[in-house]
C-alpha cells in the first residue's frame, strides 16, 4: 500500500465522521493528519518501516496503529466499520467539487442518491434545484463538479502520479534484471496533468522484467502481458506500460516514448529530409543504424543539439534547436530560495528555525515567510499586531542565521473590489508582499480582472500568488483576462508567482512563457504548510522549464542582497 491509498482512506474516514455529525474535533485530527501525511509522500513507508509513524505530526499513537494496519493490509477495520454503518455511494458523492456531507447527506435523504450517475441523472433533469436550500446556481455547480471528476478520471494531476512512477522506477531496479530504466511519456516531459504512466526499461532479460512487473502485488488487473511489453491497472484505475527493449536501442526508444507525438513526427519529418529513417528502433540510414543507444546520439545525428523533455511540445523547440536558440532552461540547483511558505504564525507548522533549517537542506539561502493576511480568519490571518511581533521576530532571528535569511512576507488578500487587507503603511513594513485573492471566486471575468488588476498595480506588491485560484481536478481558474495582467505585471514591473503546490501548479506552462517573452519575472513559490512541502519547489522548476525560463527569468534564482534589491528593501542587506 503506498501513502495515497492512506491518506485517502483517513478523508474518507473524516467524511463519514462528518457525515455522521461526530465530534468536530476528531473529524479535525483525521484530516489534519492525511495532510501531513500527504505532505510526507513515499516516506511514510519509510517512516513505517522504522516504527517511526508516531513522529508525524498530528499522528498519535491511536492514529500510527491505523495507519500502520492500512500500510499492512489496505484498510483498517475502524474504517470497514464506518463504510458499514453508512449507506453505500454517500461516500462516493463526497469526490465532487462542492458536495460536503452534509449536501451528501441531504441527497441521500431525500433523493435517495447512491452514487454519481444518479446525481448526473437528477442534475441534468433539474430535481436538485427543487432541494429545499439548493436552486439552480448549486445544480450547476454539482453539474460542474462532476465533469471535473470525470476530467479526472481521464487525466490526473502530475503531483498525483509522479511518486507512484519513481517507486515503480526504484521497485524494477531493485527486483528486475533492468540495466537501464526510465519514466517516459507525459511524466518526463513534465506536463500538468497526465493520462498514465509510460515505462521503459533495457534488459538482456525482457521476459524476466516482464514477469517481474507482472508479478507485481499492485495491480487490480492485468492488461497485457507480452514478451516486450506490459501493462497493469492499479486499484486507482491507473495504467501502467511498461517497454523493455536492448540497450542498442534504448536512446532511441526513449526518444519515441517520451514523445510528444507532435515533437516525434517532426522528428521524423527532419530525418527524412537528411535521408535518414528515425523510429523507435533507432535512427538509420538505409539498413545502417546511425544512432540508437543514448537520445544526445539520435538528436546529434540529425545535427541538433539535446532538446530537453520539457520543451518536447513541437511548440518552436525544434526550429530553435536548429537555430542554435534553445533556451538554457533553469535548473534546481539554479533557485536560491522559496518566495511563499507558511509558518505557524499563520495555518503553517513551521517555526522559523525549522523553515531556515530545511531551507539549509535543500540548497537554500533564503526564505519569504509569506502568512496569511487578518481578514482570512479560516486561516488563522495575523492582525497588524501579530504582523509586527513576526517581523521583529525575523529580524532578531536573521541576526543570527548568517547563512539562511528569512524574509519578513505576507500573503495578503485582495478584497473583492482589489483593495489589500493591511494599509499601506503596514505593508511598507513588510520585506515582501504577495497578494493573493481566496474569497468571492465566482466574479465576472471584467471585475475578477479590475480586481487583479489593482493589486498588479499597487506600488507595494511584488507579487501575485496563484495568479488563476486553480486547483488540479478540483476547481476551475476563475475568470480572469491573464493577457491583460501579464501586459500590466510587465509595466509595473510586478513578479506574477508561480505556484508550486502540486494541485495547484499556477501560473502553468503557457502563461510562464509568455509572461518571461514580456519580461515580467516569475517566482516560484512552494506555499508550504509544513516544513517538508517545501521540496514542491521541484515541481515548480519543472513547470518552468516547460514555460522555456532561464534562471534569469525567476526572482528565486537571486542572491539575498540582489533580491531585496529588487524588492526594494536594500537597507536590510547589512544586518
Ligand atoms: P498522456 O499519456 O496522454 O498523458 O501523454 P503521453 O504523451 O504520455 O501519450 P501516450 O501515453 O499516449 O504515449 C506515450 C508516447 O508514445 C507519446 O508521448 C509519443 C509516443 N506515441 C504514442 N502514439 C504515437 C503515435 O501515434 N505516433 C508517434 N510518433 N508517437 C506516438
Ligand atoms: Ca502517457
Amino acid at each position: 500500500m503506498d501513502s495515497r491509498s492512506v491518506t485517502r482512506i483517513l478523508h474518507n474516514i473524516a467524511d463519514i465522521l462528518e457525515i455522521k455529525g461526530d465530534n468536530p474535533f476528531r473529524i479535525r485530527a483525521y484530516r489534519r493528519a492525511a495532510h501531513n501525511i500527504e505532505a510526507l509522500g513515499e516516506n511514510l513507508v519509510g517512516l513505517h518501516r522504522r516504527g517511526e509513524l508516531g513522529s508525524v505530526p498530528g499522528v498519535g499513537r491511536d492514529l500510527a496503529l491505523k495507519v500502520a494496519e492500512i500500510l499492512n493490509t489496505g484498510t483498517c477495520a475502524y474504517y470497514e466499520t464506518l463504510v458499514s454503518e453508512i449507506p453505500p455511494g454517500i461516500v462516493q458523492l463526497l469526490s465532487v467539487p462542492g458536495i460536503g456531507p452534509r449536501t451528501a447527506r441531504v441527497l441521500h435523504e431525500q433523493l435517495q442518491v447512491t452514487g454519481l450517475e444518479d446525481l448526473e441523472r437528477l442534475a441534468r433533469s433539474g430535481r436538485l434545484s427543487k432541494l429545499r436550500g439548493f436552486g439552480a446556481k448549486t445544480e450547476a455547480g454539482i453539474l460542474r463538479g462532476l465533469e471535473l471528476v470525470r476530467r479526472g478520471r481521464e487525466r490526473r494531476p502530475l503531483g498525483q502520479v509522479l511518486p507512484f512512477a519513481g517507486q515503480l522506477v526504484e521497485t524494477l531496479k531493485a527486483g528486475a534484471p533492468v540495466l537501464r530504466i526510465s519514466v517516459a511519456g507525459s511524466i518526463r516531459r513534465f506536463r500538468e496533468t497526465v493520462k498514465d504512466i509510460d515505462l521503459l526499461a533495457a534488459s538482456e532479460q525482457p521476459q524476466a522484467v516482464i514477469d517481474f512487473f507482472c508479478g507485481l502485488s499492485t495491480w487490480a488487473e492485468l492488461l497485457e502481458q507480452g514478451r516486450t511489453r506490459a501493462a497493469g491497472r492499479t486499484v486507482d484505475g491507473l495504467r501502467v506500460d511498461l517497454r523493455v527493449v536492448g540497450t542498442e536501442a534504448y536512446g532511441a526508444a526513449l526518444c519515441y516514448l517520451t514523445g510528444s507525438k507532435m515533437h516525434n513526427i517532426r522528428l521524423r519529418e527532419l530525418a527524412a529530409r537528411q535521408g535518414l529513417k528515425l523510429s523507435e528502433y533507432g535512427l538509420f540510414q538505409e539498413d545502417r543504424l546511425v544512432a540508437g543507444r543514448e537520445e544526445d546520439d539520435v538528436y546529434a545525428a540529425m545535427g541538433l543539439p539535446f532538446i530537453p523533455p520539457e520543451l518536447r511540445e513541437d511548440t518552436g523547440e525544434i526550429e530553435a534547436a536548429l537555430q542554435g536558440t534553445l533556451p538554457r532552461l533553469v535548473e534546481r540547483t539554479d533557485l536560491r530560495g522559496d518566495l511563499h511558505v507558511h509558518s505557524v504564525y499563520s495555518d503553517g507548522t513551521g517555526t522559523l528555525e525549522a523553515i531556515a533549517d530545511q531551507a539549509r537542506a535543500l540548497g537554500l539561502e533564503w526564505v519569504g515567510v509569506c502568512d496569511h493576511s487578518r481578514s482570512l480568519k479560516i486561516a488563522r490571518g495575523l492582525t497588524i499586531a501579530d504582523l509586527r511581533a513576526k517581523i521583529r521576530s525575523i529580524r532578531t532571528f536573521n541576526k543570527h542565521s548568517p547563512d539562511v535569511r528569512l524574509l519578513a512576507g505576507a500573503e495578503v488578500e485582495i478584497d473583492p473590489r482589489g483593495g489589500l487587507d493591511y494599509p499601506d503603511e503596514v505593508l511598507a513594513e513588510l520585506d515582501l508582499v504577495v497578494a493573493a485573492v481566496h474569497t468571492n471566486f465566482k466574479q465576472d471575468r471584467e471585475s475578477m480582472t479590475r480586481r487583479i488588476l489593482a493589486a498588479v498595480r499597487h506600488p507595494l506588491v511584488h507579487v501575485i500568488a496563484h495568479p488563476t485560484g486553480r486547483l488540479l481536478g478540483e476547481r476551475a481558474p476563475y475568470e480572469v483576462n491573464l493577457d491583460q495582467v501579464i501586459d500590466e505585471a510587465a509595466r509595473s514591473g510586478t513578479a506574477l508567482e508561480l505556484n508550486a503546490y502540486p494541485k495547484r501548479l499556477d501560473l502553468g506552462d503557457t502563461y510562464c512563457r509568455q509572461a518571461a517573452s514580456q519580461g515580467v519575472k516569475l517566482a516560484i513559490g512552494s506555499d508550504a504548510h509544513l516544513v517538508e512541502q517545501m521540496r514542491f519547489l521541484d515541481m515548480g522548476v519543472g513547470v518552468a522549464r516547460r514555460g522555456w525560463l532561464a534562471a534569469g527569468d525567476l526572482l528565486n534564482t537571486l542572491d539575498y542582497p540582489e533580491l531585496l534589491a529588487v524588492l526594494g528593501k536594500s537597507h536590510l542587506s547589512d544586518g
